[in-house]
Order: structure tokens, then sequence, then C-alpha cells
């Protein structure tokens, strides 16, 4: 393996994915709620759009130029695998931001040997700007945060994703055991912005049954800096084959992971 980064070579690359993050969100902002813009459908609920592609192109040129010997691996446009490996998620939300509902953001991650070194997590709308770096503690618009003081299920509101991509079935069934444990639940559609909520400690825990590593690499760096608990997403093969996720304030993530029921690590068989 390469050697490891420095502090100014990952301070570079995190000054840089907070730049690119404030540019693909203003790049997204002048396609929102635009009637013209253009929506496919990769699968069932799972929209691409002209503005997924074109803050794609924005970020991979962003690297491309200062960083040219980075992987880079996002949503819409794949990638390859590296030591030092940019994973993007050029809009998390894009059901929401197709329909013109003002909830989603752009992540962007820097991988090394596989796990989170440094992640930004940006909403255009709000303006509010995460970001975090291994052992520097995570921070919103400057501002350093902290996952809440929450033990109790019936002290919680917890965030339980969704994707049609994975059938209903066993989202019934979860939501179920986290009503019945206590927990306040609900769903709002991007990943990157609920798990920041934990982070931040405006919600207590997240739990999903699959995602893929661009929509929670940067966001769950946010988790563990802001002292929460996070399952190990990237111990196993996460980064490729993606996974579930359980994530909350330290006090609360046995009972919530107890409830939800998912595998502890990602990427496992
Ligand atoms: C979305 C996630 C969300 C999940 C959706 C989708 P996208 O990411 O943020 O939590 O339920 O299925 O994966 O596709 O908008 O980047």
């Amino acid at each position: 393996m390469e050697k490891r980064m420095d502090s100014a070579e990952l301070g570079a690359r995190l000054e840089l994915a907070t730049t690119l993050a404030r540019q693909g969100g203003q790049c997204a902002r002048t396609f929102f709620r635009d009637d013209r813009l253009d929506i496919r459908l990769k699968g069932p609920s799972d929209p691409v759009t002209a503005a997924d592609l074109a803050v794609d192109r924005l970020i991979r040129a962003g690297i491309r130029k200062t960083f040219a010997r980075d992987g880079i691996l996002s949503e819409e446009t794949g990638g390859d695998t590296a030591d030092i490996l940019w994973v993007i998620d050029p809009i998390d939300g894009t059901q929401n931001f197709s329909r013109g509902i003002a909830r989603f953001a752009v992540s962007i991650a820097v991988c090394e040997a596989g796990k989170p070194v440094c992640g930004v997590v940006y909403d255009p709308i709000a303006e509010e700007l995460f970001c975090a770096r291994l052992g520097g503690g995570a921070f919103l618009n400057d501002v350093a945060v902290r996952t809440s003081a929450a033990t109790t299920p019936q002290d919680a509101l917890v965030e339980a994703g969704y994707s049609a991509k994975f059938g209903h079935g066993s989202y019934h069934a979860m939501t179920g055991r986290l009503l019945e444990a206590g927990f306040g639940v609900r769903q709002v559609g991007s990943a990157a912005l609920g798990l920041a909520e934990v982070a931040c400690g405006r919600i207590d825990g997240y739990c999903e049954s699959h995602l893929e590593s661009w929509d929670v690499a940067a966001a769950s760096l946010l988790v563990s800096e802001a002292g929460g608990t996070i399952s190990d997403f990237f111990g196993g093969d996460g980064l490729h084959r993606g996974g579930p996720i359980v994530a909350a304030a330290s006090g609360l993530w046995e009972r919530l992971s107890a409830a939800a029921e998912l595998p502890r690590q990602a990427g496992a068989a």
C-alpha cells in the first residue's frame, strides 16, 4: 500500500471537497424546480436528472485538475478503485430534487485504504455545510457538532430510510419493530442529510437496510467524529457492494440496532 496521506495532504483534499460541494450545490440550484428538468428512471423510484450529471461532471473535473492520480467513484458515472479514492454522490435525495422538494445534498468523501478520512455534505437550499476529518471532529458551518444525549426509544426520533429497489416487506417489519420499541420514526429521502442530522443531534438515529457507499461515505464520518456510533459499513466490502447502516447517539445505538435487526457489517455475505 502507498504511504498514508499526511495532515497537509488530507487538509488540501478537504478544502477542495468543500469548494466543490459548494460549487456543485450552486449548480444543482440552477436546475431546481425547473419544469424543463430532464428526469430518467434507473429503476423503480430511482431517478437520475440532468442536474445529477452536471454536478457529477463539475466535481470530477475539479478533482482531476488538482489530484489527477486519485481515484474517483460516483453514483452516476461509476469509477475505479485506488488507495486514495473520492466517493461522490452529486445529488443525494434525487427523488426529492426531481419533485421540487427542498431536501437534497451534495456528498463528497475521500477514502484511504477503503475507509473515509474526510467528508463534506452540503445542503444548498438551507446553506448548511457539514464537514469532518478523521480525528478532527465534525462541524456544521464551522461550528463543532455533537450527537444527542438520547438513551431511550421513548425520547428518540429516528429516520428509517426506504428504497423501493429493495421491496417494502422488510421495511414494514423494521418500522413496525421500531414503533413497537417506542421510537419516533420518520422517512424523508436523503441518507446523507439524515446521517448529518444525527451528527448534529437534530435526530437521534438513522437506519436503512441497504445503501451504497456514495450515500454514506461522507456522512458516516460526520457521525463518528461527532461522538456517535455507526455500524461497520466500510469494514466489509461496503465500499463496492453497499449494505445496511445503523447510526445513532452512542447511548441509543444498541437499542436501535436491536430493533432494526440489520446486519452490523456491510458487504458481509
Ligand atoms: C437515496 C438515499 C435514500 C435512499 C434512496 C436513495 P440517491 O440516494 O439517500 O436514503 O432511501 O433509495 O438511495 O439515490 O438520492 O442518491
